[in-house]
């Protein structure tokens, strides 16, 4: 392999539209961060970078939803989930932000090298647009059905179920989010890169200079390229976002999958002056580690982008895994279906490790898997408890109660003690070798192999039979345990960064480098251990119940109650709302009206007049029932005739997935009062 001489380390920006969950770490941050910490206690020079995704659809959406600013969204959630990381360890060097004024300048200047170098076609088409909520429909703001895989909740962006990326117009049976019609098609100008000049580039890149990449990496980046490349529009009819920095762009933004990624760069820049080097000279190594439905921006349209500048190097390797469900179902952030970050912090809040540990283990690199509360619980007791726990509290215990917590010497330790303590450089290659293939469980595995061994060096011993007949023996045996106690510390640190700390304190050592592993007299002879305490505790089964119990009640208001609210409607003015006159009425009269399943004909006192209604409420309310009710009316609809019968208005209901209920007011009111 190329030397390389420093490693520029990218973690998907998440978007700032909602928590951090298990499903992103296990993802990406877990496993970025496994390896980044493997290089820095390598003496590696590497910056890791990741920060908030805040332009783009989720974030407008999510804005209309709760009807706030999309600044509001990302200033809460950019907070909200830097902080998660920081306390689960995840060590950025930097957590950016894409509404940072150095991203805006880095974006715009990317552009706008690229328009001036002639890099963009610049195009007219016709886009979808809702004529309801007067807007163009890009990215999430249109959903249909998939014309690869036939999801049919595929985005104007890209399909989630098959990974594909598309043009909204790709899309069959187009639907826009904001108002749920079909979209028209309307004029627009955007930029366009045209991927297809840079195809036969990637191929080379790709499919016979990279055959080392992750299958299902180099399999999705293969379909594309056979399927040949499209020039793709950077730019959007959109508020939010970094304006389009040319003439003519007024109302237009970046792409956000073409600010997001130089937001890698932007961060760098804000890191460090340096930041050149990292992303400037051929010795610099980038990896981006994504999840899977990123994979073609950062293997084919970033790279694009990346080669149309021309200054900058191109990633070297991208370890995209595949996704985590919970429970045997897909994570949903709309479902509340997750293990958020922040929640699992103060439930657990010194079990980082676990964690870590769980999402390692069970690591979607090859295939998706699933986190079950009773895998976590079965790992941390049956693994961290019982193998790695166990090991390190019998030796430090048994430190305390012979020899009062000084190493002992080993002045005469045997050959199969010896042997023992070969195997450790065994382990750290093995470890080693499938943490440079970006096969991080597997590592985990490996390094778990070591404190295996130590069981089974004591097991072999038993030093507490042997203390009644033998101390000097017990002793190196002792100092061969402790060896093996301090080489975990330095093997598993990039794994479980807090419990190695701590085992450090018990220890009563410093960290050390990487190469330190092997070693077979870290701890010297009449060094003073620290009182140890246990490593990991047992996790009980209420502590189970309880998440399960949680997760249950979710999946229990999500059959109950539908799990997105409609979507919002585009603004009125307060002109649009006076034009409507609501007023209070009192139904006089209902029956059924005859050979039809759903509607009531009303007879209703409206204060102004006595009036027929006909409203679709017969599978929800009995006729009978309603005399006397005080609704809501709007009465200056204009007249329709329904099963011939003239209706002149419409009453009011709210809707849930539970059905109907009248707007009623809080109390009887004078008929013909106006609602304002
Ligand atoms: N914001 C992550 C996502 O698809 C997206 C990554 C950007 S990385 C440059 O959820
Ligand atoms: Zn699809």
């Amino acid at each position: 392999m190329k030397d390389y001489k420093r490693y520029l380390i990218t973690a998907a920006l998440p978007y700032a539209n909602g928590p951090v969950h298990i499903g992103h770490l296990a993802g990406v941050y877990v496993p970025a961060d496994i390896y980044t910490r493997y290089l820095r206690q390598n003496g590696k020079d590497v910056v890791y970078i990741c920060g908030s995704d805040e332009h783009g659809v989720p974030i407008t959406l999510k804005a209309k939803q709760e009807n706030v600013s999309p600044q509001d969204i990302v200033d809460r959630y950019h907070g909200m989930n830097k902080a998660a990381f920081e306390k689960f360890g995840i060590s950025f060097d930097i957590y950016h932000r894409t509404s940072a004024p150095i991203h805006f300048e880095t974006a715009s200047d990317f552009f706008k090298k690229l328009h001036d170098q002639g890099e963009f076609i610049e195009k007219t088409t016709e886009q979808y647009f809702d004529v309801e909520a007067q807007q163009f429909l890009a990215d999430r703001y249109i959903t249909g059905t998939c014309p690869h895989c036939n999801n049919e909740r595929a985005y104007g962006d890209q399909c989630e179920a098959c990974g594909t990326s598309l043009n909204a117009t790709d899309l069959k049976n187009p639907k826009s989010t904001l108002s749920g019609q079909p979209p028209i098609l309307k004029e627009t100008k955007h930029w366009y890169l045209p991927l297809d000049k840079y195809e036969d580039d990637l191929k080379k890149w790709i499919l016979e200079d990279h055959t080392e990449w992750r299958s299902n990496v180099y399999g999705q980046c293969k379909s594309w390229l056979d399927m040949g490349l499209q020039p793709r529009a950077v730019s959007r009819d959109l508020d939010w976002g970094v304006p389009v920095p040319v003439k003519g762009a007024d109302g237009k933004v970046l792409y956000v999958w073409f600010d997001a990624p130089i937001g890698y760069i932007s961060a760098t820049k804000e890191l460090t002056p340096d930041w050149e080097k990292y992303w400037k000279s051929d010795d610099s190594r980038m990896i981006h580690f994504i999840g899977k439905d990123n994979i073609v921006f950062h293997c084919i349209i970033f790279p694009s982008m990346l080669k149309a500048h021309g200054e900058y190097i191109l990633p070297d390797n991208v370890p995209a895994n595949e996704f985590l469900n919970l429970e045997n179902d897909k994570i949903s952030t709309s479902r509340n279906w997750a293990v958020w970050l922040h929640e699992y912090l103060e439930e657990f809040p010194d079990k980082q490790d676990v964690l870590r540990y769980v999402l390692t283990a069970n690591a979607p690199e090859a295939k998706d898997n699933d986190f079950t509360w009773k895998d976590f619980q079965t790992r941390n007791n049956n693994e961290l408890v019982a193998v790695l726990g166990n090991f390190v509290n019998r030796t430090l215990v048994l430190m305390q109660k012979y020899f009062n917590g000084y190493c002992p010497p080993a002045n005469e330790i045997s050959e199969d003690d010896l042997a023992i303590l070969g195997q450790i450089d065994n382990i750290k290659l093995q470890v080693e070798k499938s943490l440079e293939a970006f096969r991080i469980r597997e590592a985990l595995v490996e390094a778990m192999g070591l404190a295996r061994l130590g069981n089974k060096y004591l097991a072999e011993t038993e030093p507490w039979k042997l203390i009644k007949t033998d101390e000097k023996r017990v002793g190196e045996i002792l100092n061969v345990c402790l060896q093996i106690t301090a080489n975990i510390s330095i093997l598993m640190d990039p794994f479980l960064p807090f419990s190695m700390e701590k085992l450090r304190s018990f220890l009563n050592i410093e960290a050390s480098p990487w190469e330190a592993i092997g070693n077979i007299s870290i701890i010297p002879e009449g060094h003073a251990l620290n009182k140890p305490e246990l490593l990991f505790d047992k996790i009980d089964d209420k502590q189970v119940e309880f998440q399960v119990e949680k997760l249950l009640a979710t999946k229990k208001a999500n059959e109950t109650q539908k799990s997105t609210v409609s979507p919002a409607k585009p603004e009125i003015t307060y002109e649009d709302f006076v034009k409507m006159d609501i007023r209070t009425a009192t139904i006089l009269e209902a029956e059924k009206v005859p050979k039809t399943k759903k509607l009531v004909k009303l007879l209703l006192d409206t204060g102004l007049d006595k009036r027929t209604i006909v409203s679709g409420i017969a599978e929800y309310f009995e006729p009978e029932k309603l005399i006397g009710k005080q609704v809501s009316l709007l009465a200056n609809l204009a007249p329709r005739k329904i099963k011939g019968i003239e209706s002149q208005g419409m009453i009011l209901l709210a809707e849930d997935a539970s059905g109907l209920v009248f707007v009623t007011p809080e109390v009887k009111t004078n008929n013909g009062s106006e609602v304002k």
